[in-house]
């Protein structure tokens, strides 16, 4: 629970008392006690600053590589060049997160580069790479990428040694030891710097710094309307084999609350990478992650053959102009419909809709970035959908824009009831107030922890079954992965998978290989259905953590109970804070599912790490086979001890999170009661006078 703990406490570093405000000038020494200080504080400061508080939502744009991603983001944010496109080859080389710059007029970027202890790491295992005979395996072509991009051609043909001796290996080192910003004015001289940090290209080797980089985040100005609450991921379309990105990667698409999906309209149905790519993730978006919506995008729509497609369509005379300019337009508008049609039905039969479970939330666009640019262009700007993903992004804004408002409206009844509560006027009833509370708590919160209880006994269920099919599977499983039927090259593919604790990252992320996440399915398989209904990414379930905790309640009834109007707004103040501690509880419960979640995998990378470490070492003839018999024994003999780890591990997770619940409805709830009922009377009063 630690990163709960972290959360809360910089929640009220936030509510430091030197920010300065006519409502601060309330004389906190008049306070008694030190909680009920700091609780003013707090309140004060977050009524101060409702209008600074952000909160963004993360769309993961993916697709293969050169099907428009950043094309497409460049069209939405209306700067035609601000990302890197249209490369021969892969262009996108890192994660990219683009935002808005609230502060200023600047283009700005932040570049996370490696540490240079990863460098060095990484920069071994690219040689030992490159010292295996098989050049044939993308793990070596993948080497040779780096290297020549770093230090130049046929810089892969000399030793590690060797290099250690050239100008330009000692530069690195250094411009490793700085973090890296940029910050300019002109978008294109913007857009020609970051170029070296992002793109992948072929052309000047040894200019590029793409290989050092983990990720990038750019911050564009004057986009307040599309981007004050959102944050784009632009996702390369190729993977890359390091550890270091491929944790990037994961820990991204767990952030994701929106997802598009980028495919060429020509390939929108077939197209199996677009498809594949996704379903690779949906652990890490639906169950482990926050995915509430899906938006596929079929791209370059400006991009058809006229003749070709009325032939294949069958277009009767009817339907067309006899214009061919107009006839172009007539077969990309007709060819949209019917890619719509075709991606929904396929969604709507997918296993990825079951995962998600987005009955509403899919949506297909059919969009042209380049017609959207392009004055001349057959297409209307509204024929190209450009603007209707405008729209889509504005919604999106506003309904986070409504949800802080919410919230802020909230906070400010709190204070209001908290002004209006002057001291109670009748002790008998103040005594009445506190008792009733005291009982009311702890029934809440006796309630809450039964229901908590019944979701605890249905999530061990599912585990031991899990833990049951997984322990019979888990040698076939391996033996599947780690012993192909067609082993030639595999040698350099088991080797980076043990030297990667379990993973080997392809370039088309399609084909990943996690022994890890194989050995978890079959508990996570067991667990999947149970867990979306426990904590659903949105809406009601009947069954839900969230709804658990909307039921909660220490006041039972709006009705005034008392005959003092004073205590009637002091339960309104309660029911106020009570309301606001549950808003932020239901939000820190979906980072607690994830940390749930990815638990059974983690347990088992831990308890598998040994192993891998030594597969790695095993070297000389007969390696790979060696390796092999190592893990199959490896997980035959820890099968049960294993899975059993990984079960409790949950369980435990879990009966933290309902502790952390509890403790801190009761500690927040206590707090607010005891602030009301003592000293509040001497702050206002103090304070009106003041005024
Ligand atoms: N005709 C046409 N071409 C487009 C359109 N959008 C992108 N392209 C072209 O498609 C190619 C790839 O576009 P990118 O935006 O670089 O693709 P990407 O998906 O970001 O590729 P990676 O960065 O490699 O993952 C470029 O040559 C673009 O000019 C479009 O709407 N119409
Ligand atoms: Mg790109």
């Amino acid at each position: 629970m630690a990163s709960q703990g972290t959360k809360r406490k910089r929640d009220s570093e936030s509510s430091d008392s030197s920010i300065e405000s006519p409502l601060t000038t309330v004389s906190l020494e008049t306070l008694s006690t030190s909680d009920e200080a700091s609780m003013i504080r707090d309140i004060i400061s977050k009524i101060n600053q409702m209008d600074k508080v952000n909160r963004k939502a993360t769309i993961g744009i993916f697709g293969k590589s050169g099907e428009g991603k950043s094309s497409l983001l460049n069209a939405v944010l209306g700067k035609a060049d601000l990302l890197p496109s249209g490369c021969f080859g892969a262009c996108t080389a890192v994660v990219t997160r683009v935002e808005a710059n609230l502060e200023d007029s600047k283009y700005i970027a932040e570049i996370e580069l490696f540490s240079k202890e990863e460098w060095e790491k990484e920069l071994k295992d690219l040689f030992t790479v490159l010292s295996d005979e098989d050049e044939t395996h993308e793990l070596f072509d993948n080497a040779v990428e780096k290297i020549t991009a770093l230090f130049g051609d046929d810089a892969e043909k000399k030793t590690l040694e060797e290099l250690k001796k050239v100008d330009k290996f000692a530069e690195i080192e250094t411009f490793l030891s700085f973090s890296k910003k940029i910050s300019k004015s002109d978008v294109s001289e913007f857009t020609s710097e970051i170029a070296s940090y992002i793109q992948h290209s072929e052309s000047s080797p040894g200019d590029w710094y793409w290989p050092l980089v983990k990720s990038v985040t750019i911050k564009i100005p004057g986009c307040h309307e599309l981007l004050k609450h959102v944050a784009f991921v632009d996702i390369p379309g190729t993977g890359d084999c390091s550890k270091i990105r491929d944790d990037k990667w994961k820990s991204t698409l767990r952030e994701c609350s929106v997802v598009w999906i980028v495919s060429d309209i020509n390939q929108a149905i077939t197209n199996e990478d677009s498809w594949g790519i996704l379903k690779q993730c949906t652990t890490e978006l639906g169950p482990g992650g926050e995915c509430k919506r899906i938006n596929f995008i079929c791209t370059k729509t400006d991009d058809i053959n006229p003749p070709a497609y009325i032939r294949s369509a069958r277009l009767t005379r009817d339907q067309l102009t006899g214009d061919k300019d107009q006839d172009k337009t007539v077969c990309i508008l007709h060819r949209n419909e019917h890619a719509k049609k075709r991606v929904k039905g396929k969604f709507e039969q997918s296993h990825i809709k079951k995962i998600f479970n987005t009955d509403n939330d899919f949506q297909v666009f059919t969009v042209s970035s380049k017609a959207f640019f392009d004055t001349k262009s057959n297409l209307e700007p509204n024929e190209t959908e450009i603007p209707n993903l405008q729209d889509d992004l504005r919604n999106l804004n506003e309904d986070i824009t409504r949800e802080l408002t919410r919230d802020n409206v909230n906070k400010a009844k709190g204070v209001l009831y908290l002004i209006q509560s002057v001291q109670p006027d009748t002790d008998k009833e103040t005594v009445k107030m506190k008792d009733q509370f005291k009982e009311s708590l702890m029934k809440a919160l006796n309630e809450l922890d039964s229901r908590f209880d019944n979701i605890y006994s249905v999530l061990e269920q599912c585990l031991s079954k899990g833990v049951e099919k997984a322990v019979k599977l888990c040698v076939a499983s391996t033996k599947a992965m780690i012993v192909p039927n067609n082993g030639r090259g595999f040698h350099q593919t088991l080797r980076t998978l043990c030297r990667n604790g379990g993973r080997y990252f392809p370039k088309s992320r399609k084909k990943l290989l996690d022994l890890n996440k194989a050995l978890a399915e079959n508990l996570h398989e067991c667990l999947e259905e149970d867990f979306k209904q426990i904590f659903p990414v949105s809406g009601q379930t009947g069954k839900s953590v969230q709804e658990e905790i909307d039921k909660f309640s220490v006041i039972q009834s709006d009705s005034a109970d008392f005959r003092s109007s004073t205590l009637n707004h002091i339960q309104k103040f309660i029911k106020t804070e009570e309301t606001k501690l549950k808003a932020l509880l239901n939000r820190e419960v979906v980072e607690m599912k994830k940390d749930i979640y990815s638990s059974i995998q983690k347990t088992i990378e831990n308890e598998m790490a040994s192993c891998y470490e030594k597969a790695v070492a095993i070297t000389g003839p007969g390696s790979m086979k060696k390796r092999q018999e190592l893990i199959i024994t490896t997980v035959d003999e820890k099968k049960q001890d294993m899975f059993n780890k990984a079960k409790n591990e949950v369980l435990k997770k879990f009966n933290n999170l309902k502790l952390y619940i509890k403790n801190e409805l009761e500690s927040g709830l206590k707090k607010s009661m005891k602030l009301s009922l003592s000293q509040s009377s001497k702050i206002i009063d103090g304070r009106l006078q003041r005024d």
